[in-house]
């Protein structure tokens, strides 16, 4: 068997590794642009080209090296009609309930003020912030959702859910699809963004609608930067609705540096790290699915053209 090993920053040679250690019988090819490729029986990748997708169309799958897979649908017509299918946890769940845990407690214990404080010197210990005043949003209840959701509870956060579908969970008020973002935003004091980034939830937190959270609102956005509209951001910020915003991705990345993000005291910048990929953990996950493929089985993870993700 032959897969094909891709990834746009170039970095495949660690992949190459682990795949022949995991599945020591596959012959695993990288591909330059402008090469010709041998037949392959699958593909694993991460923002690929489209010289490369089109020369695509005989594998039997496309494996995603991460979970996101709007880099690869952005393609449409031009990918290659063969089943797709994104990474599933493999080791990112916990560290986006890891990342996500900080940011909020950070926000309710106060550090971010005491941080500022102690800047300048300054002794002075603030009230601390009611739990029941601090609800929790999550939007985005996949298989990165969850732990985020148990990890809140956990802590004992008022913890409320917003989906695409209605979903039910334990412990969790869960709202679904646009009738009933309203009210989830209403309650909501911190919102966490673990959306997929699709024609429905592009620039969703928008002015609009980040304007419903309640006022002295947090967001952390850990999925995609294109959800949030930016400037609405920025201005929210400046007026105080939003207090404060842990960002670890963007429209454009790495940041510009003349982004006005950079030089916002109230906005926490991490380089796109909240949940990355666990080299091991993914080829494991992926040879697994790849043997259940060869003997009929069907596969998680699947990713579903017309609803973007
Ligand atoms: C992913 C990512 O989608 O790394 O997995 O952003």
């Amino acid at each position: 068997m032959r897969i094909l090993l891709y990834r746009g920053d170039g970095v495949v040679e660690p992949w190459v590794r682990e795949f022949e250690g995991v599945m020591p019988q596959v012959e695993a090819v990288t591909w330059k642009e402008g090469q010709v490729l041998p037949p392959c029986d699958y593909a694993v990748l991460w923002n690929p080209a489209l010289g490369l997708l089109e020369q695509l169309a005989q594998v039997k799958a496309i494996f995603l090296m991460g979970a996101g897979v709007d880099a690869l649908l952005k393609f449409g017509e031009a990918l290659p009609d063969v089943p797709l299918i994104r990474l599933g946890d493999a080791g990112m769940g916990v560290q986006m309930a890891e990342y996500v845990t900080h940011a909020v407690l950070r926000y309710f214990r106060r550090f971010d003020e005491y941080e500022q404080q102690a800047r300048h010197g300054a002794w002075n210990p603030l009230p601390q912030i009611p739990k029941e005043e601090f609800a929790v949003g999550v939007m985005g209840l996949g298989k990165l959702g969850q732990p985020v959701v148990e990890a809140m509870r956990h802590f004992g956060f008022p913890v409320r859910g917003w989906s695409r579908t209605p979903k039910d969970i334990p412990g969790v008020e869960t709202y679904a699809g646009m009738e009933g973002l309203d009210p989830f935003l209403r309650g909501t004091r911190v919102l966490v963004s673990m959306l997929p980034l699709t024609p429905d939830t592009a620039n969703l937190l928008d002015r609009h609608n980040l304007g419903k959270l309640q006022p002295g609102a947090y967001l952390i956005n850990v999925s995609r930067g294109a959800i949030i509209a930016e400037p609405d951001l920025m201005t929210l910020i400046r007026s105080g609705h939003i207090a404060g915003a842990t960002l670890d991705v963007f429209r454009h990345e790495p940041l510009p540096a003349p982004h006005p993000f950079w030089n916002e005291p109230r906005i926490s910048i991490t380089p796109h790290i909240s949940a990355l990929t666990m080299r091991h953990d993914a080829v494991r996950q992926i040879a697994d699915k790849i043997a259940a493929l060869e003997s009929g089985q069907p596969v998680d993870d699947l990713v579903d053209r017309s609803l973007g993700y």
